[in-house]
Parts: C-alpha cells; structure tokens; sequence
C-alpha cells in the first residue's frame, strides 16, 4: 500500500464542514482496501511513503502479533517498509497508521478492515452478499487534534465508508446513494470495523434483528437474536441479518442507535427486493462506492 496525503469526498458539507477533506489514506481511497486472507496465511506487506508525502506514515495491522518498534515503526516520506506476519487468529480486524500523532492519522481516514477467514465453519454458515462497513467521526478541522480528544463540538458528522449518510437516501435525498441490496430469504454479512477516535458504536439493524453477531468475526464467539450490539474503539464484528423470504423490503436501517451519531449520518440502508443487482455484496462490490 502506499501512503497518500490528497483530498477525498466527504460530503461534509451536510454536517457543516466542506465537502472534501484534507485526507491522508492509504492509496488513496477511506476506508483502504479491504484485506482478505485465510487463516494459517501469510501475509506479506509493504507500505511505501513517497517523498512528496509531508509526514511520517505507519501500519498497525490488528490481525497482526509482531514488535511494535519493528513491524508497525513509522516510515519517513521516500522510505518504505516490508514485514510479513502470520494471520493466525480468525475472524474481523482493523487496520490503521499509527503514527504519531495517531488520533490525527485515524481521523483522516488511514484505516481499513482485514479480514481472516476461519478455517472452521461450524456456525458460520455461508452468506449470500458480504459488505463492509467502516464508521469515523468526521472533523472538519483536521488540524486541531487536541479538539478531537477533548472538545465534543469539534465531532461534526460520522462517515461510513469515509462519508456522512453514504447509502441514505432518504435521510439525504440529493446524495448520489448506491445502497446495500439483497434478494429476500439471502444471508447478508456485514463485517463492521468502528474507526471512531473516541465512542462506541450501538450497531441497530432498524426493522430486523441480528440473525448471529460473531464477536471480532471470529464464529467460536457467535450470539444469536441479538437487536443491538455494542463495538467498542477500535474494535470489529461480523453480523448477519437474513431478510424476510415472503416479501420485498424497502429498507432494513443499519444504525448507530446511539443518535447523536445516527443523526450526523451512521445510517446505511439495505434494500432487499427480488431484482437485487447480483453483483452487489460480492467480489470487489463488498464495499459500495
Ligand atoms: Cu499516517
């Protein structure tokens, strides 16, 4: 991956702010690219820092057990780093820069989601579309990194995949929304990293109950019937819900239900309907643009 300082598309402006960010990513787009590896697989990985970048960038892979001063040290602008790690531990996972100051790297939206597939399926059983959903509280002043700790008023907005209400159309009916979508009877996989700086995220499927919750996506921890679960800082879960077999579904809401941040935009909608498009939820469509 390399590291990128560029503007990227938030439509912050609906929240007050404007409506692209002063972003630092990895290459370029929030959340980075989704890693996916099986568990047992090695993962070999280099991050680059190109030298028009201005600051010093870093990997914090959470799937990973390695030496934080070795493998996640930071990389100076026209240096790059390789490591390798083995993906042990199965299940959903954040990734993030961590370099200093880390509140800052995350807030600007250098994070991402691996996921380590479990070589054990008893209780996991196969799902019809696969999604990733990534939730960031959005400052608009990316600079001031003191008010992101400590000024609740500088958190304007909440992003999901690096935008404020990114498949709400009905919350924001002039957005360019592509929401998720499901045929009915279809198991759908949402893996859900809270990239936020400081709250937890009460994740609501609004007109639906968890199916299973897998606790760090890992299918030895899974609940069932679950109506919200609560995902800590840097935290990630797997949920599936299974839409209703007998009917279509205009709208099944996947909340934060704590409002504060379901009304700076954490709502995404699933749309479940006969002639769901059969790319969506597969492939490189498990994150919507
Ligand atoms: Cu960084």
């Amino acid at each position: 991956m390399t590291a990128m300082e560029t503007d990227v598309q938030t439509n912050g402006k609906l929240v007050g702010g404007a409506d692209t960010m002063a972003a630092w990513t990895f290459d370029g787009s929030i959340p980075g690219k989704p890693v996916r590896v099986d568990e047992g697989d090695t993962v070999d990985f280099t991050l680059v820092n190109p030298a028009e970048n201005k600051n010093s960038h870093a990997m914090d892979f959470h799937a990973a057990q390695v030496n934080v001063l070795d493998e996640f040290a930071e990389v100076k602008p026209g240096q790059s780093k390789h490591f390798t790690f083995e993906a042990k531990v199965p299940g959903v996972f954040m990734y993030h820069c961590g370099a200093s100051p880390m509140v800052q790297h995350i807030a600007r939206g250098m994070y991402g989601v691996i996921i380590v597939e479990p070589k054990d399926k008893k209780n996991y059983p196969k799902a019809d579309r696969e999604y990733v959903l990534v939730q960031q509280q959005y400052f608009p002043d990316v600079e001031n990194y003191g008010a992101m700790l400590n000024d609740p008023a500088a958190w304007k907005g909440s992003l999901i995949n690096g935008k404020v209400l990114h498949y709400d159309p009905v919350h924001d009916p002039k957005g360019d929304h592509d929401v998720l979508e499901a045929k009915p009877g279809e198991r759908v996989r949402i893996y859900f990293v809270n990239a936020n700086i400081n709250l937890p995220v009460a994740l609501h499927p609004i007109a639906s109950i968890w199916d299973r919750v897998y606790i760090n996506g890992n299918p030895k921890n899974t609940l069932y019937g679950i109506q919200t679960y609560n995902v800590a800082v840097a935290e990630a879960a797997t949920f599936d819900l299974v839409t209703p077999k007998d009917k279509e579904v205009a709208g099944i809401a996947i909340v934060d239900h704590s409002m504060n941040a379901a009304l700076r935009g954490a709502i995404t909608i699933l749309v479940s309907k006969k002639d769901a498009d059969p790319k969506k939820g597969k492939g490189e469509m498990i994150i919507l643009k």
